[in-house]
């Protein structure tokens, strides 16, 4: 609309202040994006960001939201309450013109430091335009101000004084009702909305906000969000239920020229990253130069500490943006008087002087990190470097398996593949040893059962990194029997097993191996790890003949409990024989006890088991071979853990 006209004559701006809001009507995906429950519920957000903008003007300290019974929603703040004189530009209240000017809300609500708005940022007047009604109660100079507008906008009742209140109370309640004509829904969610009061509870520190559903009888008292630790409360919430690898969140912040910045961060033993950016409150999606600052700062510094502390020698490479990425859960958050968002969709933060603000905010305080807490600092760094050899020997994988092209008829020979081609019914057993292996492929369901075995060789790579372990035929086997590729051409919906199970011996060679593939699949297929489709075979360990009766058993306590279970006289005749290894059972033992999908017993390997694998095959890389032996000896037991 022309501001030019509505400072001459009021009239005609009557007129223009409703075409504007008949033309939010008109075109409401223009304002709001939307008319679907995505639109019905940004109406909540305008109004609930200009009471923020009054909290971060530091007059207003609760913000309650209500989903009224009609599926109303009713906003009230305590802030100072929005000016009701006459506005010199309109001749009508100022709540009146915020209502009802579009556009009106920033620049007749007294400027200041306006920091929130959502993606649109239009405001109180485009909420009425697309109400049924809309009431405002002002409370501030003892008074209780009131003015009621319906249909879009129309003023039914100007703005009055209806009643008294307290001297001391001020404070905003709007309640606005959607139009039914303008909005596919019109009813509220009460968990859309949670979620987005909670987020902001989180990034404005110590202000309570309160939702409460009154469609619902249960709830008399509403949920009140008031984090007195802000962001640091947030990367805390994100981290419940997983493992943090320091305990202290760090927490730093710094402001300059009007531009509050802050960021939060800490590491868990998982490997995917969290890092959540937002500028005034809104999600920048897609970063931007916040983001940027905070992470050039992190790469930079740790590999500084890295090489300061010679955890990094100088032949090894610097560690890298995403190196150091893995596992961290971060919330960088700025609030900017005049932000710039760029990008298709507006989420990137653009303002080139916050990239310098973040990096020097977060590089000092990281670095004092560091250094004041050395134990921790060392789990951060070393958590990058095993990320970045993991990078590296994905890298040699993808090459040596490209280059290698691996013939089919090799690949056939070794591997008994079964008839069907639906990866739902589908399973593959990793054998070790060809004498088992045979016996695995006389005793399978050949339809739904393959059999890969793993020759004797294999079991010499713990003399090798990794990464040549993957010039080893046999690996790569399994990794084309798999189907899903490697590295960043990996993909889950290719495996053509629904289970991978692992059948080796419970004795040093054959942890020696689970470890190998427990570790493979925990650098190279972890997705399939934590899909559940790796398992771990249990063949028995003792077998029990009485009479024409034979009775396999996993364990001494399963042992003891059948022995318990027989008549004396049965049972002191029993033989008892300790199973050896695989080879020693036929194909149909081995069928009937550790194959047969009716009787056997599989246990589901965990991420958390393939990293306890990875952890002993660090240690069995290494170069001398007596401590080695030793620690293999020594760890016999725990590493055939890993398999009961
Ligand atoms: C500008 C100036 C004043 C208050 C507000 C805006 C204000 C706006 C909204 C919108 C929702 N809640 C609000 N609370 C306050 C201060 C006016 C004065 O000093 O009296």
């Amino acid at each position: 609309m022309n501001e030019e006209k509505v400072e001459k004559n009021y009239d005609s701006s009557a007129i223009q202040v409703l075409e504007g809001l008949e033309a939010v009507r008109k075109r409401p995906g223009m304002y709001i994006g939307t008319t679907d429950v995505k639109g019905l519920h940004h109406l909540v957000w305008e109004i609930v960001d200009n009471a923020i903008d009054e909290a971060l003007a530091g007059y207003c300290k609760n913000i309650e939201v209500v989903i009224n019974k009609d599926n109303s929603i009713t906003v009230k703040d305590d802030g100072r309450g929005i000016p009701v004189e006459v506005h010199p530009k309109t001749g009508k209240s100022t709540v009146e013109t915020v209502y009802t000017v579009l556009h009106a809300g920033g620049k007749f609500g007294g400027g200041g430091y306006k920091v929130s708005g959502g993606l649109h940022g239009v405001g109180a007047s485009v909420v009425n335009a697309l109400s049924k009604w809309v009431e405002v109660k002002v409370y501030k100079d003892s008074k209780v101000n009131y003015i009621r507008f319906e249909n879009g906008g129309h003023t039914v009742e100007p703005l009055k004084v209806i009643g008294d209140c307290e001297p001391n109370r001020t404070g905003t309640y709007v309640t606005f009702k959607p139009d039914p004509e303008i909005f596919d829904t019109d009813i509220y969610d009460y968990n859309i909305l949670m979620v987005r009061i909670r987020e902001l509870a989180f990034l404005n520190k110590g202000l309570r906000l309160t939702l409460r559903d009154d469609r619902d009888e249960k709830d008399t008292t509403g949920e009140t969000f008031l984090y007195e630790g802000g962001i640091s409360e947030y990367v805390k919430f994100i981290n419940e239920g997983k493992t943090p690898i320091h305990e202290d969140i760090i927490h730093l912040e710094g402001e300059e020229n009007d531009v509050m910045f802050e960021v939060a961060l800490q590491y868990n033993t998982g490997y995917n990253s969290n890092i959540y950016s937002f500028v005034n409150n809104i999600n920048t999606h897609d970063g931007g130069t916040h983001e940027e600052g905070v992470k050039r700062a992190l790469t930079r510094v740790i590999n500084n500490y890295a090489r300061k502390t010679n955890m990094l020698k100088e032949k090894d490479e610097s560690l890298t943006g995403d190196d150091v990425k893995e596992g961290i859960t971060m919330i960088v958050s700025c609030k900017h008087p005049n932000p710039q968002f760029e990008g298709q969709t507006k989420g990137r933060l653009g303002n080139s002087e916050v990239r310098k603000l973040a990096d020097n905010v977060f590089a000092a305080g990281f670095e004092k990190f560091l250094l004041e807490n050395p134990d921790e600092a060392k789990l951060i760094v070393e958590k990058g470097m095993l990320a970045c050899r993991v990078r590296n020997a994905a890298k040699k994988a993808r090459e040596i398996t490209r280059k290698s092209d691996l013939a089919i008829s090799n690949f056939y020979g070794k591997l008994s593949d079964c008839k069907s081609k639906d990866p739902k019914v589908s399973e593959i057993f990793i054998v070790e040893g060809d004498s088992a292996g045979g016996s695995a492929k006389k005793g399978r369901d050949s339809m739904t059962q393959a059999i890969l075995p793993l020759r004797g060789k294999i079991l010499n790579v713990e003399k090798n990194r990794l990464d040549r372990a993957l010039g080893n035929e046999e690996i790569r086997t399994i990794i084309t029997a798999f189907g899903t590729g490697i590295g960043d051409e990996f993909n889950l919906d290719k495996l053509r097993y629904d289970k991978i199970i692992i059948m080796t011996d419970a004795d040093v060679d054959g942890s020696h191996i689970r470890v190998l593939l427990l570790t493979l699949f925990y650098r190279f297929f972890k997705p399939i790890v934590e899909a559940g489709h790796v398992y771990a075979a249990q063949p028995p360990l003792y077998r029990i003949m009485h009479g024409k009766v034979r009775k396999y058993v996993l364990n001494d306590d399963e042992l003891n409990d059948y022995l318990n279970s027989l008549p004396e006289n049965v049972r002191d005749r029993a033989e008892i024989a300790r199973m050896k290894g695989l080879g020693e059972m036929d194909a149909e033992e081995l069928n009937e006890t550790t194959m047969d999908i009716e009787q056997r017993t599989l246990r589901k390997i965990t991420v958390d088991d393939c990293m306890a694998a990875d952890a002993i095959f660090e240690k069995l890389m290494g170069e001398e071979v007596e401590p080695r032996r030793k620690f293999i000896e020594e760890n016999a037991q725990y590493v055939q853990n890993l398999d009961i």
